[in-house]
């Protein structure tokens, strides 16, 4: 940005780690803490900045953590406190910060505020959460929680029901209480002070939920809440905050990331995410990827954003399909088109986000619905086959969207369990770990993983990766996705081919004969054509 000084985040990469599948270190089949000092190097040689940890908090998992039932400490499938402070001490050394995943939203029924809610309207912590009386049977409205059935829960010795907009073990906690607030930005100073990097911020819109008028995102007291806990908090620190937001629009983004700093650093927006589901249903009601619509949304978010706000970058997460098997092809052409995908995002104004595996190309799987473990995807089976949905209709909907394509257990060899656990993994593997693994990427100069480690050194060598202009070229092509950074050092063009067919493109002739930063393909090629799955970055210096 031209008047306000470059933020550490602006030209770093952020790893994501979902710690469960990630690195067994003491053979009880699940990731933890030791397991992820483990491998600090390698994310090293990969070049990151920073470490989104999903939740390891204590936590009795039945959204794999995202339901906390004590947010200052460990839950012991992934350690202690003292392996926490090692994790943070080991990754500064390497100069990579790590970032909390902060569930404000709610808690799981197990933390002690929750239980003592319970226990009577007027115990002090029955107001952390919401409640509404009623007669069993009749809900006090048709909020739907987002893993299928009613947003309410009934409490009968209360009379009672609650909100809880995620599984019936994930209350939702009421914000317009001052003491909920009061002890949330506490316990996020407790962070700070331990010295993590950041915080990313589960499901942050919806903590100004209007709960009466059925209003859940963006009520209006969200922004007052988000700048409050900014100056209670973050503010006091050199701090990345990323806020979890799927209802955001350019406009609230400009809000939730204005550079002044009042609220948080940026968001995850996912408008460029729901484009294959049928409009207005759920994202298992899958159609194809219209694509000049898709390159549409994110050049809105890139110049919408420009020097008024800041973008967050990614194409998969913990909750997403493995994105070489979502926009690419997780077949033939599964290297270049992983490296094309990355092309794309890394070369956008923005922070880019990785999440584990994506350095290798990791795909998608389809298992029995016998070997799935996500509570979205059970519930949501459960719930169709019901409905009379067909089977094989279910089924479609889970390889292509389900959660569980992101979250096997990331693949480190080709040996036994992919060398990810000793003991028995706490979930399937994706059988094609024989091929695609860590060792035979670092193996491999033309990998996957030494494709992302340039653009990660790209992004610091060359300041029109950060400042430049993103402005859309060849908007209505429908194979290939372009546009130029511009900034007063240079003029930047990206390249990507999305189709397993020779593309044509037109660019400015400046470009004729110019460096080609990186690019997909051993040779050059031709000037205008793009192979398969064919990415280029090609730069013209201004001085
Ligand atoms: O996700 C929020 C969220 O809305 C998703 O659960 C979404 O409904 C689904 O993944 C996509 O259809 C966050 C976390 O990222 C997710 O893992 C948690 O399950 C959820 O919040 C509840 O904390
Ligand atoms: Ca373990």
């Amino acid at each position: 940005m031209a008047e306000t000084r470059r933020k550490w985040w602006q030209d770093a990469v952020i790893y994501q780690i979902y710690p469960r599948s990630f690195y067994d270190s003491n053979g009880d089949g699940i990731g933890d803490l030791q397991g992820i000092i483990k491998k600090l190097d390698y994310l090293k040689e990969l070049g990151i900045g920073a470490i989104w940890l999903s939740p390891v908090y204590r936590s009795p998992q039945d959204d794999n953590g995202y339901d906390i039932s004590d947010y200052q400490d460990i839950d012991p499938i992934f350690g202690n406190l003292a392996d926490m402070d090692e994790l943070i001490a080991e990754a500064k050394k390497r100069d990579i910060r790590i970032v909390m995943d902060l569930v404000l939203n709610h808690t799981s029924d197990e933390h002690p505020w929750f239980i003592e809610a319970k226990k009577g309207k007027d115990n002090p912590y029955h107001g952390f959460y919401v409640w509404r009386e009623g007669k069993e049977g009749v809900l006090p409205n048709d909020l739907k929680s987002a893993f299928c059935g009613p947003a309410w829960e009934w409490v009968p010795e209360l009379g009672e029901y609650y909100l809880h907009q995620f599984s019936v073990k994930q209350p939702d906690l009421n914000w317009e209480n001052p003491k909920v607030r009061e002890k949330i930005y506490e316990m996020i100073r407790w962070w700070m002070e331990k010295g993590v990097g950041g915080f990313r911020l589960d499901v942050i819109d919806l903590i100004g939920k209007e709960t009466d008028r059925m209003v859940m995102a963006e009520g209006k007291m969200l922004h007052p809440y988000i700048q409050e806990m900014s100056r209670e908090t973050f503010q006091k620190g050199d701090l990345v905050t990323v806020g979890e937001a799927w209802s955001a629009t350019p406009a609230s983004a400009m809000l939730y990331s204005n550079p002044d700093g009042s609220e948080l650093s940026m968001v995850f927006q996912f408008e460029h995410m729901l484009l294959d589901q049928e409009p207005g249903k759920q994202k298992w009601d899958l159609r194809s990827l219209p694509f000049v619509e898709f390159k549409k949304v994110l050049f809105k978010w890139q110049s919408s954003l420009y020097q008024k706000g800041w973008n967050s970058l990614f194409f998969s997460n913990h909750d997403l399909p493995r994105s070489v098997s979502h926009f690419g092809n997780d077949g033939q052409y599964r290297v270049e088109s992983a490296k094309m995908l990355a092309t794309i995002l890394h070369g956008l104004q923005g922070t880019p986000y990785v999440y584990q595996g994506e350095e290798l190309g990791m795909t998608n799987v389809q298992f029995g619905i016998e070997d799935y473990r996500d509570i979205e995807i059970l519930n949501m089976y459960k719930e169709r086959m019901e409905q009379g949905y067909a089977e094989e209709s279910i089924m479609e909907s889970i390889y292509a969207k389900g959660r569980d394509n992101a979250r096997t257990p990331m693949q480190w060899d080709d040996g036994n369990n992919a060398g990810f656990t000793q003991g028995s993994p706490w979930f399937r593997l994706n059988p094609n770990y024989t091929e695609i693994n860590a060792k035979q990427a670092l193996a491999d100069p033309d990998s996957v993983f030494y494709y992302y480690q340039k653009l990660i050194r790209l992004r610091k060598e060359e300041s029109v990766l950060t400042d430049g202009k993103t402005v859309p070229i060849m908007e209505a092509d429908e194979k290939v996705f372009a546009y130029i950074r511009e900034s007063e050092e240079a003029d930047l063009l990206v390249l990507g081919n999305f189709t397993e067919e020779t593309a044509a493109y037109q660019a400015p002739d400046a470009f004729r004969g110019q460096e080609t930063l990186i690019s997909n393909y051993a040779d050059e090629g031709e000037f205008g054509l793009l192979r398969p799955f064919e990415a280029k970055m090609v730069i013209v210096w201004k001085r």
